[in-house]
């Protein structure tokens, strides 16, 4: 037997991984009726669903039933889980959560070129809706860019949009590739900026002009505990986190309203130092959009539009 087929119900995290918090508080800040948890993941349970062999980390198993109990206990109605690194393309794990969510999640796959018509007929109708592109060198291996055009050009028609993750330093370099893409596109985390550079310095104004110039871009704002320097509260109990991510995704709530997702990043993978309170996370939200308009256009109207548009017309 293969390494990989012995380790298929024991697998090992990496060592210092560190698992989600097993106790979240309750958020003092209410979101709106039927709110979208729009970034989450699923890992495994490894035993059921295997880490993909191409990984390149192993998590704690963090299961659908623990991703709608955190649902719940923040307070939000649906979810948009997307497919994680670590269970490459096979997007089984993700589909499960799907198909046992009554209808109160959709999905982000991950797809290669081999994909058949039938496997993507089939996970539309489990409640997927984009694919990812990944461009973090850290999390996956190089897939050239005409595959990833080739997908793009087949999931379209579908009504599918591409989910791009990359860091900003190599946002100049996968711009054309980005504007050449025939579907919405959505970026993962504000396209990681360096938030120790000013909110309207030259690179992150790249970003702001890719969406000024291309009204089919998207940016999720989320992932404070992620970008942060400034880091995460401190333990007197003072709720404001993470304060130093606050004018990036402001600046995007304000310029786009439209066109921003917000989402927790539950169970954060690769997280190092600290792993934060999910209930500060969405206390974190009226303090990038400040309106009731702007916190519904958030949490409610955008990811509807994008993962339920036959609710939204
Ligand atoms: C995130 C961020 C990360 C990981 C992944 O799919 C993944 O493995 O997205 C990361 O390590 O920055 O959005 O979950």
């Amino acid at each position: 037997m293969s390494t990989e087929a012995m380790s298929a119900t024991a697998f090992q995290m990496t060592p210092g991984w560190l698992c989600f918090h097993p106790d979240p508080s309750r958020p003092r800040f209410g979101v709106p009726p039927g709110s979208v948890d729009a970034h989450c993941h699923v890992f495994g349970p490894g035993a059921r669903f295997p880490y993909a062999p191409e990984r390149k980390y192993t998590p704690c198993d963090a299961s659908r039933e623990q991703l709608f109990a955190l649902r719940d206990r923040l307070g939000f109605s649906r979810n948009v889980v997307v497919q994680a690194t670590c269970h490459g393309a096979d997007n089984r794990a993700l589909v499960d959560a799907l198909v046992h969510s009554d209808g109160r999640a959709r999905g982000v796959a991950t797809v290669r070129r081999d994909v058949t018509d039938r496997a993507l007929r089939e996970m539309h109708e489990a409640g997927v809706r984009g694919t990812r592109f990944n461009f973090v060198k850290r999390l996956v291996d190089f897939t050239p860019k005409e595959e990833l055009l080739e997908i793009a050009g087949r999931i379209a028609p579908m009504g599918w949009h591409v989910v791009v993750y990359f860091e900003a330093a190599d946002l100049p370099e996968l711009w054309d590739f980005f504007t050449a893409l025939p579907t919405i596109v959505v970026v993962d985390h504000m396209g990681r900026p360096d938030v120790k550079q000013p909110v309207d310095g030259p690179e992150f104004e790249r970003f702001v002009r890719l969406l000024r110039e291309h009204p089919n871009v998207w940016s999720k704002v989320s992932c404070p505990e992620r970008l942060s320097v400034s880091g995460p509260p401190a333990l007197d109990g003072e709720r404001n986190a993470y304060r130093d991510v606050v004018p990036f995704a402001r600046r995007l709530v304000e310029e786009f309203p439209e066109r921003v997702l917000w989402g927790t990043d539950w169970p954060h993978p690769n997280l190092k130092g600290h792993m934060p309170d999910d209930g500060l996370l969405v206390d974190f939200i009226p303090h990038i959009a400040a309106t009731p308009e702007r916190q519904r256009a958030l949490l409610v109207d955008n990811p509807r539009r994008l993962y339920w548009p036959e609710e939204a017309r």
